[in-house]
């Protein structure tokens, strides 16, 4: 049955002492060492106090998708329009190839590039030196996107380990097409062995809810099964998307934290499925979370968001029209 939630152990052995990001920024001065308030860059006074407005700061660690339906582009969008200060950390860039079927063109960020991202970030608005700049917003919530590639998954899964966000929420993206079929396999496998533990909530769509659970599903009823399984293994709360692969009118998630089992539809809007939708929904959840919202009520959200977004998309040259997330102004 259940296994252990990785994540609350890694909480606890946490040491902060170990964090990478100290040697980078000092909360003792009031300037990056390199001097760049002298440069083209404004200097403010970080003692100014922080407006009560401020918004809620969320980072996405995912892939590029140069036409802006998907990944990273997407996340930003989403986290725009739901009022949060959204960070974007690049894993991967992915080009679709409008000469071979709009098939995936992936091209994986070095993994340095990537670990100095996570630095960067972590540095400027990470846990680590908050208590001693009282009003700073704090990065507490990071949504996993695209990672691509083992090496990728394992520099990700160390960040994740080395600061203590509350909230972590993951898209279990398992499969680029364009990616050989072995690679493939090793980075699913990596995934669930090294950031599915760390996850906090998970949003699988319909094959990655199959793969994460074992179990094929064919209805409501097994979707509700995945779900409940997907928990067990991760401890995570999660949203498990029929999407338009489940027969019927409606498009049918499921979210189970353990404690409610909720079946979220909406009607159908066309029947072929919308880039960005998930992404968006990840991303609105995670929007939703640092804001304050209970996992439910981020997951309820996240759907109406992404149902107006589906409503009102984007179409294009590409084969599949594009969620705009700013389809509930
Ligand atoms: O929708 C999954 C996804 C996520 N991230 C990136 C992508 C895609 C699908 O194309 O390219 C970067």
């Amino acid at each position: 049955m259940a296994t252990t939630l990785g994540r609350r152990q890694l909480r606890r052995s946490w040491n902060p002492d170990q964090q990478h990001v100290q040697t980078l920024y000092s909360p003792t001065k009031r300037a990056f060492d390199g001097g760049w308030q002298d440069g083209a860059m404004t200097s403010v006074s970080v003692d100014a106090p922080q407006s009560a407005a401020a918004p809620a700061v969320v980072l996405t660690i995912a892939g590029s998708e140069a036409t802006g339906g998907a990944g990273a582009q997407a996340d930003l969008k989403t986290f725009q329009e739901l009022g949060v200060f959204g960070i974007a950390n690049l894993t991967c860039i992915v080009s679709f190839n409008p000469n071979d079927q709009w098939n995936h063109r992936f091209v994986p960020v070095d993994q340095q590039v990537i670990a100095d991202q996570l630095e960067a970030t972590t540095a400027a608005y990470g846990t680590s030196s908050a208590s001693s700049m009282p009003g700073r917003p704090v990065l507490d919530t990071v949504k996993i996107g695209m990672l691509g590639s083992p090496a990728t998954i394992a520099t990700v899964a160390g960040a994740l380990e080395a600061n203590s966000f509350s909230n972590v929420v993951l898209d279990p993206v398992l499969i680029c097409k364009g990616q050989e079929p072995g690679h493939a396999l090793d980075t699913d496998q990596a995934l669930k062995a090294q950031i599915l533990p760390l996850a906090t909530f998970v949003t699988p769509n319909h094959f990655e809810a199959e793969s994460l659970s074992g179990l094929e599903i064919t209805d409501v009823e097994s979707l509700k099964a995945a779900a409940i399984r997907i928990h067990e293994i991760s401890g995570a709360a999660v949203l498990a998307k029929g999407g338009v692969r489940l027969e019927g009118p409606d498009a049918v998630d499921v979210f189970y934290d353990g404690e409610t089992l909720e079946v979220l539809s909406a009607p159908k809007v066309g029947e072929v499925a919308v880039s960005g939708a998930g992404c968006s929904l990840a991303a609105a959840v995670t929007a939703e979370l640092a804001k304050g919202a209970s996992p439910l009520d981020a997951a309820r959200t996240a759907k109406d968001f992404v149902t107006a977004g589906i409503r009102n998309r984007v179409a294009s040259g590409a084969p599949f029209d594009a969620l705009w997330q700013g389809g509930t102004r």
